[in-house]
């Protein structure tokens, strides 16, 4: 499931969300955030990226993987922690359910109490 989350997140969001709901959605990205990063950092990096993606079996350019993270870097330490990785799946996938509407109230005001959750969870 995750492998899909990753690869093929465009296409799997919104049935994601049908099938978890945003919150139950949320906490399936945690997971996919869990599976790649760091475990000693708890970020994800350009190494535990790579590695994490090779022991997946998904083959990924590095210039693919440097562009995920400068994407998704948001504070400038070259490295996604797991807000940034949730903000830059959902930013991956802009209309995730019922068009811009949905998606500015997830964007808006849904994720960050719900990632706070998330984050407490860990
Ligand atoms: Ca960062």
């Amino acid at each position: 499931m995750e492998l899909d989350l990753v690869m093929d997140f465009e296409d799997y969001f919104p049935s994601m969300v049908a099938r978890f709901g945003a919150e139950g959605f949320i906490s399936e990205l945690c997971n996919g955030f869990r599976l790649l990063m760091d475990v000693n950092k708890g970020l994800i990096t350009f190494e535990s990226l790579k590695m994490n993606c090779s022991m997946l079996g998904l083959e990924v350019r590095d210039d693919e993987l440097v562009c995920m993270l400068m994407e998704g870097d948001l504070d400038g330490d070259g490295a996604l922690n797991q807000m940034e990785f949730c903000i830059l799946m959902f930013r991956l996938s802009p209309c995730l359910m019922d068009g811009p509407k949905m998606c500015n109230t997830i964007t808006h005001q849904g994720v960050d109490p719900m990632l706070m959750r998330c984050n407490s969870s860990i």
